[in-house]
């Protein structure tokens, strides 16, 4: 357990200014990577970087293996983003943009029935680009599509099969403020506390989830400030609120993810594990939202205890010493007060 209970030292960047946090920003886009396709059917929300300008261009490559780099792409709500597509395979590629937020095709979809999801849902964007072609898609997300996602494939049969696929997210609106944090194998988010005075609500809050163990784990966030869930209550509680985020943080050391959301008004928002069993082995913390972090109680120390014991020991050895020095002095221990006679 000793080993386990050992933790690393802070990596740079926890306390990296803003600065450097929005250059991981871009550094990370596309790192996240998710279990499978399965999996996001029911948690929608992967975790994704902000871009670091509005109104970007962001590059797209389209490659043989088959696949989209950057495979996630972010564009806050509210802002005109400029795809550049750039073909650098030998084979024919598309990028082919849903028009439908959130909803994901089926992993074992068929070349046809990918084909005729586009034809009947319509598409964003739909590109087709020949070996070494480049192509351009400008896309505007109003306000309101904020936290929402949308998926591109190739429906070149057989390439969305083969993992070419991938997620544009709509961010939170306005600029975030950034936080992060780590999850554990000891069951544990490192730190559990975590705190945000922002100026104005509701507020982007984006917050870097690094695992630094080997377990999957999920960062969810509960709706409602002021509200504790219990490892027994939390999926009945959820069903009824949606987290307001609730990101899958892959299996490895040192992957990321973004957990963007936004927070309503000012309170505790409680956040934890919804891997079965990680909460109730303490998987859970606390975000201050506007509202002072109280001070931490100050623990009992073990050392100070000792400290104590220790000086009180050396404090009765002293005692016994002096008795023992006098007793052996006088031949006897001193006596009482009206015992003592003899003597004229
Ligand atoms: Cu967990």
């Amino acid at each position: 357990m000793t080993d386990a209970r050992t933790r690393r030292p802070p990596r740079p960047f926890r306390r990296a200014s803003p600065w450097l946090l929005a250059g991981l920003l871009l550094a990370t886009v596309g790192l996240p990577s998710v279990a499978g396709l399965a999996s996001l059917h029911s948690a929608p929300l992967v975790g994704y970087a902000r871009p670091a300008v509005a109104g970007s261009t962001v590059q797209v490559n389209l490659t043989d293996a088959p696949a989209f780099s950057p495979k996630f792409l972010n564009v806050p709500a509210g802002s005109t983003v400029e795809l550049q597509l750039h073909n650098l395979g030998h084979y024919n590629h598309t990028f082919t943009l849903s028009r439908t937020a959130n909803a994901l095709l089926s992993p074992t979809a068929s070349p046809s029935q990918v084909y005729q999801f586009f034809q009947q849902n319509g598409t964003l964007a739909n590109v087709s680009l020949a070996p070494g072609g480049q192509g351009w898609a400008n896309l505007t997300f109003n306000a309101s599509s904020g936290l929402s996602f949308f998926e591109f494939a190739s429906v070149v049969p057989y390439q969305f099969q083969a993992g070419m696929w991938g997620l544009l997210n709509i961010t939170s609106v306005g600029p975030g403020l950034l936080l992060s944090d780590n999850t554990t194998d000891n069951l544990q988010f490192v730190p559990s506390v975590l705190a945000a005075s922002p100026s104005h609500y509701p507020v982007a809050l984006d917050v870097l989830v690094t695992n630094e163990g080997s377990f999957g784990h999920t960062f969810s966030v509960s709706a409602q400030a002021n509200v504790t869930l219990s490892p027994t209550n939390f999926t009945q509680y959820f069903a009824q609120h949606a987290p307001l985020i609730s990101v899958s943080v892959p299996t490895g050391a040192g992957t990321t993810v973004w957990a963007n959301f936004t927070v309503p008004g000012p309170g505790i928002y409680q956040y934890i594990c919804e891997v079965p069993g990680h909460f109730a082995s303490g998987m859970a913390g606390l975000l201050y939202v506007g509202v002072p972090v109280p001070a931490a109680p100050t623990p009992p120390s073990t050392a100070v205890v000792e400290t104590w014991v220790l000086a009180g020991s050396a404090i009765l050895l002293g005692i016994g010493v002096a008795l023992a020095a006098i007793a052996s002095f006088t031949g006897r221990f001193p006596r009482a007060p009206g015992s003592h006679g003899g003597h004229h």
